[in-house]
């Protein structure tokens, strides 16, 4: 029998905890021939709504699934783990500025990366999903100095996925015609989502939008009045719209995120936040989301995409923003 795989998920207690621990039992995300066991972290007050997804999952019988345990010691549930999900963290909650975010954000995923460092497999792969999530994971790698930064990475796959529901309804093709979306910079309303190199079933998508809206001029008002803030705020509407955030389509990107990473993007290029090396002229060691191909089991930044003026803005102003977090978090104390 093949070794099972470890994944360690935290905040496996919450929503998208909840959403995710089915799917990834079910082999959606490490394939039909990975066995796996799960390690459920959480903090104290969340343990028991974790056991009882771990109940849930024992009564559907997943034959992938060999073992579950519910931790709250960091140290212990990342031990081993070739996969970790970083779900878990402090929301925004009322008068809380954005220091305090930070801070206290600091105070849960500088402690994950230390377990990390101090016990996760030598392959281990991080992905962040809880909020603030590029710089949740810049701390975590900060506090992680023997693992490859190239480890850790952040969730924009959810932003990307967004972006081609829009594209595709707009251009009128199905979303698995759709190649060439990127998603440009921090997982916030400042993130850029960039179609200037899609195409839909081959056709390029620019042309196709300036056919839909009356010229390049009606294209570009789409653009930038319509699709960009849709996609960016696409959070606050679900919240708006459903009563509650965003759960099983955010579960469903982090699945997408780490199946492409352990088995390869199948064609074109995907978006993720990943430790920039200087490319397209992100500062080094910057968590920003990118256009990445994976090969090999490793994420590559997709080079030599043309970047026009309309793009270099807009993405110079959502680098900056993490640049900003970036050095909040230093002046705190927590690189
Ligand atoms: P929930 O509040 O339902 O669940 C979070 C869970 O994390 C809770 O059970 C809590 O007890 C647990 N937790 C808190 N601190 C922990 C720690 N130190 N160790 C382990 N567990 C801990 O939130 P949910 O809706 O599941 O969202 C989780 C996170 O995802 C939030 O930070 C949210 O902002 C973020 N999101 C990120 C997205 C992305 O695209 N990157 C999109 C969806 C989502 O908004």
């Amino acid at each position: 029998a093949k070794k099972p795989i470890t994944v360690t998920l935290t905040g496996a207690g919450g929503q998208i905890g909840y959403a995710l621990l089915f799917r990834i039992a079910s082999g959606a995300m490490l394939g039909p021939d990975a066995p796996m066991r799960l390690n459920l972290l959480e903090i104290p007050q969340g343990v028991r709504a974790a056991e009882g997804a771990a109940l849930e999952l024992q009564d559907s019988a997943f034959p992938l699934l060999s073992h579950v345990e519910v931790y709250d010691d960091p140290k212990a549930a990342f031990a081993g783990a070739n996969v970790a999900l970083l779900v878990g963290a402090r929301p925004r909650t009322a008068g809380m500025e954005r220091g305090d975010l930070l801070a206290a954000n600091g105070g849960i995923f500088g402690p994950q990366g230390e377990a990390i460092n101090a016990g996760a497999a030598d392959d281990v792969r991080v992905v962040v999903v809880g909020n603030p999530a590029n710089t949740n994971a810049l701390i975590a790698a900060a506090h992680a100095p023997d693992v490859p930064s190239d480890r850790f990475t952040a969730l924009t796959r959810l932003d990307h996925n967004r972006a081609l529901g829009q594209l595709a309804m707009a251009v009128d093709t199905p979303v698995g015609d759709l190649r060439g979306v990127t998603i440009w910079g921090n997982h916030s309303a400042t993130q850029f989502p960039d179609v200037a190199h899609a195409t839909a079933a081959g056709d390029p998508v620019p042309a196709l939008l300036a056919a839909r809206f009356g010229g390049v001029d009606g294209a570009r008002e789409w653009l930038v009045d319509d699709f960009i803030p849709r996609v960016a705020k696409r959070g606050a509407e679900i919240i708006e719209v459903r009563g509650s955030s965003s759960v099983a389509s955010a579960a469903s990107a982090t699945i997408d995120h780490v199946r492409d990473w352990v088995a390869g993007t199948p064609e074109g290029w995907t978006s993720a936040a990943v430790v920039s090396d200087g490319s397209y002229g992100v500062p080094e060691g910057l968590v920003c989301s990118f256009p990445v191909e994976s090969t090999g089991g490793a994420w590559h930044i997709r080079q030599g995409l043309e970047v026009d003026a309309f793009a270099a803005e807009r993405i110079a102003a959502s680098v900056a923003e993490l640049e900003e977090e970036r050095e909040a978090v230093r002046a705190l104390g927590l690189l």
